[in-house]
């Protein structure tokens, strides 16, 4: 492989230093050699732990340097779409962590731009494509061994979310994984979506709601429901079943032993099975994936994961849900046409 492709990182939280870790240690064909983020300390303390450069809150600065051939962004969400912009200016490559952006408008911005370019420079952080339960899903449903699809049911469980966390942000930041999962999964687009509110989980103490349920229907009438909590109060729970003419597909719960046992032996009696907390570490292989085979398509001049495009139609049905809330009514989901640069 040609040299090491030079990373900067935008944002040192919870993924921005898991990716930083990630593309140091296990991804071959890159490096990570800066990284910013709006605490400078916190670039800082990240930049110390590998020996590489920190340009504490400089993020533009980091974006125009010489050195850095590509950027991850991996900030706060609201700060995506001006991120992409400025990589886009410098005709960087990007990765940018879901959602793309905060509304549909703003992605519409960013293809603008990469259409002036003539090619896809930015992937969106949909690494649950990269996950084997979800691919198997897939390419069951292609196969059409057990009929057409008609329904999907899904849960996004949370344990807790951050400060600052609204309502709306179950859709842009939570739902956003399920927007882009379920198109995917059936090769279909949505026709209209609803956000029901739905009886509130005495966890809902913060402010928002908690639960949430998302419909959703395709072109072709298959119908979605998807279930989010933001506060579960008991682990990080992702369930996708895909209901078809004949059968079903289901994902798979990650890998954990269970474990039977005494209750003189242990405080834990009966049969028990881990279950995560970290959304981290539920898909931790699919990350690893998507990083992978993001540097690769860089190396080869040409992007093949989820595009710009993508993130759009996401944030295009995300904005929908979430002007649909408390009006008892299904919204259509109108996208602007497909540019060729995206088919
Ligand atoms: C987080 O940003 C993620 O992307 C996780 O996959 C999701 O489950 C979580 O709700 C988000 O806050």
């Amino acid at each position: 492989m040609a040299q090491d492709l030079k990373i900067g990182i935008i944002g040192c939280g919870a993924i921005g230093k898991d990716h930083c870790r990630r593309i140091i240690q296990t991804v071959p064909g890159a490096t990570v050699v800066a990284v910013s983020d709006y605490v400078a300390a916190a670039a800082d303390e990240t930049a110390a732990l590998y020996g590489i450069r920190s340009f504490g809150n400089d993020c533009d600065g980091m974006i125009k340097d010489p050195e850095v051939e590509a950027v991850v962004i991996t900030s706060i969400d609201p700060t995506h779409h001006d991120y992409v912009m400025k990589v886009l200016a410098e005709k960087k490559w990007c990765f940018c962590e879901k959602p793309l952006s905060q509304n549909a408008k703003d992605c519409e911005e960013i293809m603008a731009k990469e259409l002036e370019i003539g090619k896809k420079m930015v992937q969106v952080g949909f690494m649950r494509r990269y996950d084997r339960g979800y691919a198997e899903m897939k390419r069951i449903i292609e196969s059409g061994e057990i009929g057409r699809p008609i329904l999907i049911k899904a849960a996004h469980r949370n344990v807790s979310q951050g400060p600052g966390f609204k309502t709306e942000n179950g859709v842009t930041n939570v739902a956003i994984h399920e927007l882009d999962i379920c198109r995917w999964l059936l090769g279909e687009e949505y026709k209209d979506v609803q956000c029901v509110r739905v009886r509130q989980s005495a966890n809902s103490n913060k402010g928002y709601d908690n639960p949430q349920v998302m419909l959703m229907r395709t072109q072709n009438d298959c119908f979605i429901d998807v279930e989010v909590q933001v506060a579960d109060g008991y682990g990080y729970d992702i369930q996708c079943e895909v209901v078809c003419e004949n059968g079903t597909v289901k994902l798979p719960d990650p890998y954990a032993v269970v474990r039977r046992s005494r209750p003189d032996v242990t405080k834990d009696p009966g049969e028990t099975m881990p279950i995560m907390t970290d959304w981290k570490e539920r898909f931790i292989e699919a990350y690893d994936i998507e990083m992978c085979e993001w540097v690769k398509s860089v190396h080869a001049g040409q992007l093949t994961g989820p595009s710009s495009w993508d993130g759009y139609v996401a944030c295009v049905a995300g904005d929908a849900l979430n002007a649909s809330r408390g009006t008892s009514e299904f919204l259509p989901v109108k996208t602007i046409e497909k540019p060729e640069l995206y088919k």
